[in-house]
C-alpha cells in the first residue's frame, strides 16, 4: 500500500481529498492528517506548515510536496528529513490570482485610491491630478514563474516595467536588473516596487532602511512574497516620516498578525491576511499527481526546490 498524506490547518481537506485521489494513480490512498494509518505506508506528504517532527516519522517518505509555491515553510522543521527531496508548487492559476492582486494594489496606489477613500469617509469632495500611466516605472522584486506574469501583466497595462533577479535575466519589454547593484540602479526609478521574492537567507530583511531610502519620495510598497522580506520598524518609520507613501502588505513577520501590531490601524497600510494566491485543489492535484507519476518514472520533476539556495 502507499499513501499520500495531506497536511493544511488552513486548507480544505475535503476539497483536496476528492481532486486528489481522482489524479493520482489508484494504488495511491489520500490520507488526511491526524488519520496516518500505517505510518510505513506513507511515501508522499503533502503540506503547509507541517508541524515539527511530522515529516521524519514516516521511514519509507519519498517525496515532500510543499502545498505552497514557496517550501521555506518546510524547511523550518528542524526535524525534516533532509534526504527526502522538496518540490513546490508552480501552476498557472497560481500566478493569475497574484498578478490580480499586483494589478489592483499597483492600480489602486496609482489612481489615489486609499485617499480617495479617506476623504469619502470625511466628506470632502477633492480632484487628485492622475499619474500618467506611460512615465509610472514599476519595479518587480523577484521576476520568476510568479513574479514574471506580474510583471507582464503590468507591462500591458502600459507601465515602464521593470524586474530584479539574482541571475541577470531578460524579459521582453521589462527592464531587468540582477544582483545588489542593479536593484540600487532599479529602486531610485521605481513609483513603486511589488515583492515576489522567495525568501531565503539573501532575501530576508531586502526591504529596509537602505532600500526604502533609494526610492523616490511617496514611493508605494506591496509585499505579496513572505512577511520575513521586510524589516517592520524600518517600513512603519518610513511610512510615518512620509518617505514612503503607502504600503499594501499581504505576508507578514507573525502570522496570524499579533492584534497589537501598528500595521492593523496604520492609516498608509492595507493589508490582507496572506490571500494573494491560493493553491487551488482543482487546478494543482492534477499537476501533483504529474509530478508523482515522473517521480515513479525516474524523470526529472517540475519545480524540485533547490535548498543550497533557498529556492
Ligand atoms: P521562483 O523561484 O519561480 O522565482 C523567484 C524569483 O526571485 C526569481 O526571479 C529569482 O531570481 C528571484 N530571487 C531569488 N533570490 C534572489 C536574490 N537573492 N536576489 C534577487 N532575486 C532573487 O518563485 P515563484 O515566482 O514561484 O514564487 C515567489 C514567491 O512568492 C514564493 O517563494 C512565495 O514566497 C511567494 N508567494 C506568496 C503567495 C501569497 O499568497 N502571498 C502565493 C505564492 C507565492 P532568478 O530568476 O535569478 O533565479
Ligand atoms: C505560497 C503561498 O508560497 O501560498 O504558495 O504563500
Amino acid at each position: 500500500m502507499s499513501a499520500l498524506l495531506f497536511y493544511s490547518e488552513q486548507d480544505p481537506a475535503e476539497l483536496w481529498s476528492a481532486e486528489l485521489q481522482s489524479a493520482l494513480p489508484s494504488d495511491i490512498r489520500v490520507r488526511i492528517y491526524p488519520d496516518l494509518g500505517d505510518p510505513t505506508d506513507v511515501e508522499y506528504v503533502l503540506c503547509w506548515q507541517p508541524k515539527a517532527g511530522l515529516l521524519a516519522s514516516f521511514p519509507n517518505l519519498k517525496l515532500i510536496l510543499s502545498l505552497a509555491a514557496g517550501f521555506d515553510h518546510v524547511l523550518q522543521d528542524p526535524d525534516r528529513p533532509v534526504h527526502v527531496p522538496i518540490v513546490r508548487i508552480i501552476d498557472d492559476t497560481l500566478s493569475t490570482m497574484m498578478s490580480e492582486y499586483a494589478v489592483y494594489a499597483v492600480l489602486g496606489f496609482h489612481r489615489f485610491m486609499p485617499q480617495f477613500q479617506s476623504d469619502q469617509s470625511n466628506k470632502i469632495w477633492k480632484k487628485r491630478w492622475p499619474n500618467f500611466t506611460p512615465d509610472t516605472h514599476i519595479g518587480v522584486l523577484g521576476i520568476g514563474a510568479i513574479g514574471s506574469d506580474v510583471a507582464y501583466k503590468l507591462r500591458g497595462l502600459g507601465f515602464q516595467v521593470h524586474g530584479w533577479s539574482r541571475n541577470p535575466k531578460q524579459l521582453e519589454g521589462i527592464s531587468c536588473h540582477a544582483g545588489k547593484d542593479g536593484l540600487f540602479e532599479m529602486l531610485p526609478q521605481c513609483q513603486q516596487i511589488v515583492v515576489v521574492l522567495p525568501l531565503t537567507s539573501e532575501t530576508r530583511g531586502i526591504v529596509n532602511k537602505e532600500t526604502l531610502a533609494a526610492l523616490p519620495e511617496g514611493a508605494f510598497i506591496t509585499n505579496i512574497g513572505r512577511g520575513g522580506h521586510v524589516v517592520d520598524e524600518d517600513l512603519l518609520a518610513a511610512l510615518d516620516s512620509g518617505h514612503i507613501g503607502g504600503a499594501f502588505l499581504d505576508v507578514f513577520n507573525q502570522e496570524p498578525l499579533p492584534a497589537d501590531h501598528s500595521y492593523w490601524d496604520h492609516p498608509k497600510v492595507i493589508m490582507t491576511p496572506h490571500v494573494a494566491g491560493e493553491i487551488v485543489p482543482r487546478s494543482c492535484a492534477r499537476s501533483i499527481a504529474a509530478n508523482i507519476e515522473r517521480y515513479r518514472r525516474g524523470e526529472p520533476l517540475d519545480g524540485i526546490a533547490d535548498i543550497e539556495r533557498g529556492y
